[in-house]
């Protein structure tokens, strides 16, 4: 069977763009498929008001052009969402990829032929294409999660999901808003519906800690510095667990004394942002040292939410970091204005919605439109959405029905030539993501032609390399406090998907090591035919 492209790439957000150029780049043919209309992937489909990213700007871009780091301008510390599809464009239009991707267009089926090495790729506008490797780039949460509440399709007026938000933005002025949900998407938006709604209920089914943005407009003079230090700002953040970088106090908060830590906690509050979580090493380690940080954003959350009785609703108990650490601007503040409710469904489901409103512990509440902040299906959703068929025909739904399996969350046993981008099993959400899919796209890239160099037309994992892989991940989290609670981590947010922690929570820097150490061995657990 002869092929129609070297490679299929999934997706036209960073991940897809990247692995695009860089694979023109070794003089390979390839097709990348997008749903949307746009590339920029999560920054496409997530305009909610307030999206912004919570890693900041000048981390948070391309580090494989020193050009194009160069000319691109961020103009805030925490750049919004429109300003980061503006930069997705840019580097669209900079390295003239257009030309390779299809627009609108899902891919629905990929099926591998054992005898011919290759995939066959089919779409919802009848494509069907033939390549050597399939590469998915379809992000991690980037399949809303519309919750299964009774009556959803009975509501009169508007609903917007935050993860697929309207082109065109939404004008809610003088309109009555319900949100569901408190997660990073509604603390974003909830501050920003509040300005122009008349009334605004939140329904919360778990409080969330959040930390102080403070965010800024960046100055020429700190722009400058950064430009003239950048490599040496991307080498120190790829040595810390999270990508980023930021000043970690390798102190224990439990052995230091209370004024000390107090001030710590305080100045990382006053710089804001995630560093927060750096104040001391072992705050997802050890319980004892976790609550110290809860309770210090507690005692926050009581001194700016006036209400004693919504402060307590407000103050979440469980472990700080577990769930994905929020960063705000103003959201605690919103509660304390007269237009804004707060409703706890913690304790009991929402009942349904009405045609008005929704109905929760036995009393009905109205509004004119309705707001899902209620986040995605993670890390598998979006793979599983896709019909992937491996050797013998076996689907990825049956090889993941109790949970994702991968090696290094590249690639998979069974599926030859096929690789992830940030896929389960790697350190992807748990890290900056744009240096999580540089490393994974270059790593792709060299193996793609290494491949090629040996005149070979296979790659498979091994199914022990796999099976350890997998182990040593759910290892790895089981000693962290992060398995503790019902996150999107571990799936605990969809009803009925299989509860594994799905990224790898060894960080950043020991992932980067066994991946390239892996490449040493001459791709160690892999067969190459
Ligand atoms: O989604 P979430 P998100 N009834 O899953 C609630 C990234 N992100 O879109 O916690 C009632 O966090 C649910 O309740 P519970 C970031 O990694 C980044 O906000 O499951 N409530 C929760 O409160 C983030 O973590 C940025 O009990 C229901 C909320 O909906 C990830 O995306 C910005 C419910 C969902 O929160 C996802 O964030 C935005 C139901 N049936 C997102 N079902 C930045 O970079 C769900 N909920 C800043």
């Amino acid at each position: 069977m002869a092929t129609d492209f070297d490679a299929v790439v999934i997706g036209a957000g960073f991940a897809g763009l990247y692995m695009l150029h860089r694979l023109r780049l070794k003089g390979f043919t390839v097709r990348v498929f997008e749903a949307g209309t746009g590339v920029g992937g999560t920054w496409y489909w997530n305009r909610y008001p307030g999206a912004r990213c919570d890693v900041e700007s000048v981390q948070y871009s391309y580090q494989f052009s020193p050009e194009l780091q160069q000319e691109w301008e961020w103009t805030e510390r925490y750049a919004t969402q429109p300003e980061i599809l503006r930069y997705a464009n840019h580097v669209a239009d900079r390295f003239d990829l257009r030309r390779d991707i299809r627009f609108e267009t899902r891919v629905t089926k990929a099926m591998f032929d054992d005898k011919a090495h290759a995939w066959i790729v089919e779409t919802d506008k009848g494509d069907r294409v033939v390549a050597r490797f399939v590469i998915t780039a379809m992000g991690c949460l980037s399949s809303p999660n519309t919750p299964r509440i009774p009556g959803l399709e009975e509501f009169a007026g508007p609903t917007y999901h935050t993860g697929n938000w309207p082109h065109e933005g939404v004008d809610f002025t003088g309109k009555t808003v319900g949100v569901i949900g408190t997660g990073s998407s509604a603390i974003q938006s909830i501050p920003m519906i509040a300005r122009q709604a008349r009334h605004v209920t939140v329904f919360q089914r778990t409080a969330n800690y959040t930390v102080p943005a403070h965010n800024r407009p960046l100055d020429s003079a700190y722009v400058g510095e950064v430009k003239a230090n950048y490599e040496a700002m991307r080498r120190r953040a790829k040595a810390m667990p999270a990508g980023i970088d930021f000043a970690f106090n390798p102190a224990s908060a439990i052995e230091t004394d209370e004024a000390e830590r107090r001030r710590l906690f305080e100045e990382r509050w006053a710089y804001g942002g995630l560093g927060f979580m750096g104040s001391f090493s072992d705050l997802l380690l050890n319980a004892e040292s976790n609550r110290t940080a809860a309770d210090f954003v507690r005692a926050k959350i009581r001194e700016v939410v006036k209400d004693p009785e919504l402060a307590d609703k407000l103050a979440p108990n469980n472990v700080i970091g577990c769930k994905r650490l929020c960063v705000d601007t103003g959201y605690w503040e919103t509660f304390n204005l007269p237009h804004v409710t707060l409703v706890d469904v913690g304790d009991e489901p929402i009942e349904r919605i009405t045609a008005h409103g929704l109905r929760a512990k036995g009393k009905d509440y109205t509004f004119d439109c309705l707001v899902l902040a209620t986040g995605f299906d993670a890390m598998t959703g979006a793979l599983l959405r896709v019909d992937i068929r491996g050797r013998d025909g076996q689907s990825l739904q049956d090889k993941w029905k109790e949970g994702p399996k991968t090696y290094l969350g590249l690639t998979m046993a069974g599926f030859p030539n096929l690789f992830t981008i940030t896929g389960p099993g790697s350190p992807s959400v748990l890290t900056n993501m744009l240096p999580s899919i540089e490393q994974h796209v270059e790593w792709i890239a060299d193996c793609i032609e290494y491949i090629r160099s040996r005149g070979a037309t296979l790659i498979e994992a091994d199914a022990a390399a796999e099976e350890a892989w997998v182990g040593h991940v759910g290892e790895t989290a089981s000693g962290t406090l992060r398995s503790t609670c019902s996150s999107w981590y571990l799936g605990a947010n969809i009803p009925g998907k299989p509860r594994v922690f799905m990224p790898y929570i060894g960080g950043f820097p020991a992932y980067i090591e066994r991946c390239e150490a892996v490449v040493k061995a001459g791709y160690e657990g892999f067969a190459v035919l």
